[in-house]
């Protein structure tokens, strides 16, 4: 399998997010990508190619182009303000405040954003927009034929809406090579996005539309980040209707349930015909996560890889989360090589 890496995901290397009431070293950091990049070369995947540069074009297809502005200015905005540390957002427009874009960096950075646990950074420009291309170099791949293409992204993507940033994402990378996938012919796409955390940027996105059907097996938002979407009755609106799945679990699920839900949303994804599909992987599922709650172990993602394999689809993953840096690279990789084996 072809592996698509792009080292200027370094970029992005935030001080602190804000996470149980302190402010503690960023838990999403580069070693992640590189354990797992060593892992790929480890057991021989195959090759790994750098991202071709398709430009902002197939980012504003997904997210509005004010948003891709700001986050293409935020950085400058804000040190032209007088700081020199990570930028972070302070307070947001919730329910009986207006959603009006403010003009001071300050203001927008809260306008555009999700939580404060996604630090801006003289690189995160750099690093968001090489892992978007990551995306769509891996779904040109899929479009020409290859069974499957592994986009190592960093940072990741399936927080990010139209026009929010939030949970270390910044641009859907996911959303994108989908929609690049649409605009390069497949009539139908299904995402399936087994990272830990519910993809509220992804479900939201595709929410209306009825070609691109939306999987999402996550923790419970009852229980969990990003709390305010991901219930089972999220099942989409107007042609949207019915494109829609969620998986919700508790906390403490462990593979026998997660399994089930994977082969539910595996029926379905086959039910529906889709002509290609994009994997939002996440292996903060694992039992050693410092930040998660399921509890699989590294054989069960073998397993799972066997069973998105057999439903035959031409395949792009791309790379969300996982926090357990010395298993990352073996967990993300045992996906791959269950999907190569079966
Ligand atoms: C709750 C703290 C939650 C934010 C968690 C973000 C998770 C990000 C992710 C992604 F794939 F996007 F990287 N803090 N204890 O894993 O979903
Ligand atoms: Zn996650």
């Amino acid at each position: 399998m072809l592996t698509v890496y792009s080292e200027e995901h370094r970029h992005q290397d935030g001080r602190a997010e804000l996470i149980n009431g302190q402010l503690l070293p960023c838990f999403e950091m580069p070693r992640r990508a590189e354990m797992i990049l060593a892992r790929v070369r480890e057991v021989g995947l195959g090759e790994v190619l750098p991202p071709d540069d398709h430009g902002r074009g197939p980012i504003e297809r997904v997210h509005r182009r004010d948003f891709v502005d700001f986050l293409a200015r935020a950085w400058d905005d804000w040190t032209a303000a007088g700081r020199s540390h990570d930028a972070l957002p302070l307070c947001w427009p919730t329910r009986t405040l207006r959603q009006v874009c403010p003009e001071t960096i300050d203001g927008r950075l809260s306008y555009y954003s999700l939580d404060a646990g996604t630090p801006i950074t003289a690189g995160t420009w750099r690093a968001a927009y090489a892992s978007a291309q990551v995306a769509l170099t891996g779904a040109s791949r899929v479009a020409g034929g290859a069974r499957a293409v592994f986009a190592l992204c960093r940072p990741p993507g399936h927080h990010a809406a139209a026009d929010v940033y939030g949970g270390y994402c910044f641009f859907n990378n996911a959303a994108i090579a989908a929609q690049a996938l649409r605009d390069g012919g497949a009539a139908r796409v299904a995402i399936l996005d087994v990272d830990y955390h519910h993809g509220n940027g992804t479900q939201a996105i595709f929410y209306d539309r009825g070609d691109v059907l939306v999987a999402n097996l996550h923790a419970d938002p009852r229980d969990e980040y990003p709390f305010f979407l991901g219930y089972a009755e999220e099942t989409g609106i107007g042609a949207g209707e019915g494109a829609n799945l969620n998986y919700p679990m508790r906390h403490g699920t462990g593979f026998d349930l997660w399994a089930e839900a994977l082969d539910n949303a595996c029926r379905k994804i086959a039910a529906w015909r889709a002509d290609a599909l994009v994997v939002s992987l996440g292996v903060d599922t694992y039992e050693g996560d410092p930040i998660s709650r399921f509890r699989l172990r590294s054989p069960d993602f073998v397993s799972y890889g066997r069973r998105i394999a057999r439903l035959g689809l031409p395949t792009l993953f791309v790379m969300e989360g996982g926090y357990a840096v010395e298993a990352i690279g073996i967990n993300a990789v045992n996906v791959l090589t269950g999907f190569e084996g079966e």
